[in-house]
């Protein structure tokens, strides 16, 4: 992957691409961010090899798309996915404990349309999905790192970039969330704020609402 043969189509929103727009950041690798508003739409959709994005195309036209293998493929180019297959593995075990919060938190609370059913479900996430899942990234983190912040080994991993973009849109999205984490992230947080090439990813992105 050279430094400048990247594009990366997606919607002017964080969303599914900011994983990747952090891995790219944190690995200062150049690349066309090419953000659409939803009006621009319908023009993009055709040229997308699923119809759907984001979408990373290499300079040889290939499309990859699913937001989840365009991460991976970008953090191994980049050497965010771990030193070898059992630290690939370890990293991938994080990303499927935080992706089970994400996707009972999408699935079942935030898209809800009944408010009553919304509330319900709100309750049972915080006190029961968030409460069990960040205790299993605690779990896995004992396990496998040998730093106070990154989740696997001694150094910054796509693992640590996925849980940081994830916790953040919870906290947004769910302020009541705050109180159910404790400080388990503190120190994700402030490593990733205080790395230079991140920081100033995150101070110069365009600012969103999800
Ligand atoms: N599993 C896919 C889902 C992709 C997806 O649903 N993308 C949405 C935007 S977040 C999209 O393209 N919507 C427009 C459409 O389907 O026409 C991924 O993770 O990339």
């Amino acid at each position: 992957m050279g430094s400048c043969d990247l594009k990366l189509y997606y919607f002017n929103l964080q969303a599914r691409g900011e994983l990747i727009r952090l891995i790219l950041a944190a690995a200062d690798r150049t690349y066309e961010d090419i953000r659409f508003d939803i009006n621009q739409w319908s023009e993009y959709k055709p040229k997308m090899i699923l119809g759907q994005c984001p979408v990373l195309e290499l300079t040889d036209g290939t499309q990859i798309p699913q937001s989840m293998a365009i991460a991976r493929y970008v953090a191994r180019e980049t050497g965010l996915a771990g030193i070898n297959n059992l630290e690939a593995a370890k990293i991938d075990a994080v990303v499927d404990t935080q992706r089970d919060i994400n996707e009972t938190f999408y699935g079942k609370v935030f898209f809800e349309q009944d408010e009553i059913r919304k509330a319900e479900e709100l309750e049972k996430f915080l006190n029961e999905t968030l409460v069990k899942h960040v205790e299993n990234l605690g779990k896995l983190k004992k396990a496998y790192s040998q730093n106070e912040s990154y989740f696997v080994g001694n150094k910054l991993s796509w693992a640590d970039l996925f849980v940081f973009q994830s916790i953040k849109a919870l906290l947004k999205a769910i302020p009541q969330v705050k109180g159910k984490l404790g400080d388990q992230f503190k120190q994700l947080i402030d490593a990733i704020h205080s790395n230079e090439k991140l920081k100033a990813y995150l101070d110069s992105r365009p600012k969103t609402d999800f």
